[in-house]
């Protein structure tokens, strides 16, 4: 039998400074199932949808769910729509951004879409959101609605990816107008080529003075300048400001230091690249020049405003900003709460650059910055649509009864970061407390008993099929026959102040992707306690950038290590590493927890255990999180030494057998291409399609679809294993 390929690969380089422009293809985004009304809920409207994705915001950061953190950012509009509808207090995300987003449109767990961890530029598509998932807007756009996602999406990507650039649209996101990066680009240290970076580094990616951006001629892409102008004001305005090879600012405009200008150059929120996916086209934009926050908020009140002029239009903007993750860059003035200061006596410094000898205090300091940003941007939406107003006394009144409004945190917090009593060693990128529990606010639409705080355990796959009920669609008919969904109603908890709980368990997790290249130790030292991981930063630069060192290949040299544990084994006796697990489980009844975490070989043989188990009503700080506490170390109950009573034993085990069962259930299904429990002709039909491509069907993950994955297939063929 011969096959041949069906289509073949487009080529979608993105070029400097081009306007690329490509049809989108992929058949199978539009061959989801057809959508059955069943509306679960009465006779309500639909309601519209406004939600809010804050990356890398976890619950630390927030005084909502953490109330005694100190030195918080101000949040005025979220506190304001927490005060006039529901705040979540007990909302679990996964640890990373990719995981979690595919949860908020698929409703289903990592294990199960395959997106486990955060993608990279080395991400093969398996490990990507499948064309083949059912996702919200195919859903809500069957049903009348029109679905819009602006800023950051990284479900899916350009990079090794048969629908390149057009990857939104192959998910169901024929309206999206963001980027496909996992954050802002990397700060630009030269100044768009300007500076010798061996001679000095402007980390926050514009010449700094001390304690304060330095004063520069500002040059523009159309030739024009303006001398004598504050260096951020200056990219904040879409020039760059001129400086000498030696880092010296140059205050007098000058056609010749302009000319030395590399405008194609990225430099994190101020420089970054647009991909838009509208009318079946899809477009890419590099660099825009306009802070990517304050760019993301017009395209939502563009949407909107557009949406809510047209009487009857059904419509969900998802506005995800790409401010607070790394790297963290100032905001500009006009973004901040006014009277904002950077501190005198603390240099002007950025990220996680090797030139900034202590961070920690500048990361915060911008990081607190960023969420004031948001907050002052999100307020501008809500105010420019009309779905608030200013009362007489100034406070933000949302007037939003048909619109719902959601502001979530996609994953825990970031390192150094992390808010007391959260704990920063384990957080963003592990399932422990600090790296899961998100703030979750809702207002508007139909939630009654405004000012509440709900207690019930969410998960962010809830989220999908809160969107189903807002549009009276059941997304459990929505999806095809034989598709697992792991989501849990939501809308009660929005019309009851005493809805019965919706959820027995709550679950998160995260895996390792497939990838391209092999993957290398990355240490990176914090608190005094160096982190290793060998599976989430897939290169030198993403290690570097996180500010870890890297012990794999570099252009001069080869890898020092290939695990972690072989880099551990060459340390002085002694040395101790935290592991960033190649996965990690966690469980919860809403009391008892349990995790499993995939332990490295080294620490096996140590004897250490896969499991950890806590009463999180007894662990730290839980009387000041509503009795449920953080999950450190010391208040693991399996520790060595630690003899459990009856009670906690009983707890154990009965976890323990949901876990096991939990893992059983989330085994993949090899062949099944088409993700509906059954290997036959349509995942053979889909599998040819992208012959010769890595591609959702490339089973082996080689970074091919052909013969072998076929074979696979084949011998796969008939209903999945349980
Ligand atoms: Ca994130
Ligand atoms: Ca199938
Ligand atoms: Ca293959």
């Amino acid at each position: 039998m011969l096959f041949f390929p069906s289509r073949r690969r487009l080529s979608l380089l993105a070029l400097p400074l081009a306007f690329v422009s490509v049809s989108i293809l992929n058949a199978a985004a539009v061959t989801s199932s057809a959508t059955v009304h069943a509306p679960l809920f009465g006779d309500h409207p639909d309601y519209n949808i406004l939600f809010v994705i804050l990356d890398d915001v976890g619950a630390d950061q927030l005084t909502l769910s953490n109330p005694a953190g100190v030195g918080l950012a101000s949040t005025p509009t979220i506190n304001a729509i927490a005060a006039q509808g529901v705040n979540f207090s007990n909302c679990w995300a996964t640890p990373q951004c990719s995981p979690s987003r595919t949860c908020f449109f698929t409703g289903r767990y990592p294990s199960r879409t395959g997106v486990v961890t955060a993608l990279t530029a080395q991400t093969l598509p398996q490990s990507q959101c499948s064309p083949y998932e059912t996702t919200t807007p195919m859903i809500l756009g069957a049903d009348g609605y029109h679905c819009k996602l602006v800023g950051k999406f990284h479900l899916s990507q350009e990079d090794l990816n048969p629908a390149g650039i057009a990857a939104p649209a192959s998910n169901g996101f024929t309206d999206f107008n963001g980027t496909l990066l996992g954050g802002p680009p990397f700060i630009d240290p030269t100044i768009a080529g300007q500076v010798d970076s061996t001679t000095v580094v402007y980390s926050c990616g514009f010449p700094v003075s001390g304690s304060a951006p330095a004063i520069c001629a500002c040059a523009f892409p159309n030739g024009d300048c303006t001398p004598g102008v504050n260096a951020l004001e200056c990219l904040a305005a879409g020039g760059l400001p001129l400086v000498a090879s030696d880092g010296t600012p140059i205050l007098e405009c000058s056609a010749e230091a302009a000319a030395r200008i590399d405008w194609t150059a990225t430099n994190g929120s101020y420089a970054w690249p647009r991909t838009i996916n509208r009318d079946g086209a899809a477009t890419q934009v590099i660099p825009v020049r306009k802070h990517a926050d304050i760019v993301q908020a017009d395209d939502a009140i563009t949407f909107i405003n557009e949406q809510r002029s047209q009487a009857g239009a059904k419509w969900m903007c998802t506005l995800s900003f790409t401010g607070d993750h790394d790297p963290w860059q100032p905001p500009q003035q006009s973004s901040l709460p006014p009277g904002t200061v950077w501190p005198k006596g603390l240099p002007m410094a950025c990220d996680v650059q090797p030139n900034v000898p202590n961070p920690t205090a500048q990361q915060r300091l911008i990081s607190n910055w960023t969420i004031e940003s948001l907050d002052v941007q999100l307020r501008r939406v809500l105010l420019a649509t009309n779905l608030a107003t200013l009362n007489k006394q100034g406070a933000l009144t949302l007037n939003a009864p048909d619109t719902l409004i959601v502001v979530v945190g996609d994953n825990g917090s970031f390192l150094n970061t992390v808010r007391a009593p959260f704990n920063p060693l384990r957080a963003k990128a592990t399932a422990y407390q600090s790296g899961i529990c998100v703030p979750l606010v809702a207002a508007g639409g139909p939630t009654v008993a405004p000012g509440r705080r709900c207690d019930e355990m969410v998960n962010v796959v809830d989220l999908f099929q809160l969107w189903g009920e807002c549009a009276n669609v059941n997304v459990n008919t929505a999806v095809p026959v034989g598709r697992k969904l792991d989501c849990r109603p939501m809308l009660r908890y929005l019309t009851s102040a005493n809805a019965p709980a919706a959820r027995e368990w709550n679950f998160s997790e995260y895996g390792t992707e497939y990838l391209a290249v092999p993957c290398y130790p990355c240490l990176i030292s914090a608190s005094s306690v160096a982190t290793c991981t060998d599976t989430i930063l897939t290169s030198e630069s993403l290690c570097n950038s996180q500010g870890g060192v890297w012990y794999g290949p570099t252009a001069t040299a080869p890898a020092v290590a290939s695990t972690c544990c072989e880099l551990l084994s060459q340390q002085p006796e002694g040395t101790t590493y935290n592991f960033i697990y190649a996965s990690q489980q966690a469980l919860t009844d809403g009391r008892w927890k349990l995790v499993y975490s995939d332990q490295p070989t080294c620490m096996v043989e140590a004897g250490v255990s896969d499991y950890e188990f806590y009463d999180l009503s007894q662990c730290f700080a839980a009387h000041l999180l509503w009795g449920r506490g953080i999950d450190n170390p010391s208040f693991n109950l399996l520790a060595t030494g630690t003899t459990m009573t009856k009670v906690q034993q009983f707890n154990y085990n009965r976890l323990l057998a949901k876990m096991t069962q939990m893992q059983a259930s989330l085994q993949h299904c090899d062949g099944d291409i088409t993700m509906n429990g059954i290997v036959n002709g349509d995942d053979a039909a889909a599998l040819l399609n992208y012959w010769g491509m890595p591609s959702v069907a490339d089973i082996n993950n080689d970074g091919a679809t052909d013969g072998a994955d076929l074979a696979i297939l084949l011998d796969a063929w008939g209903p999945c294993p349980g």
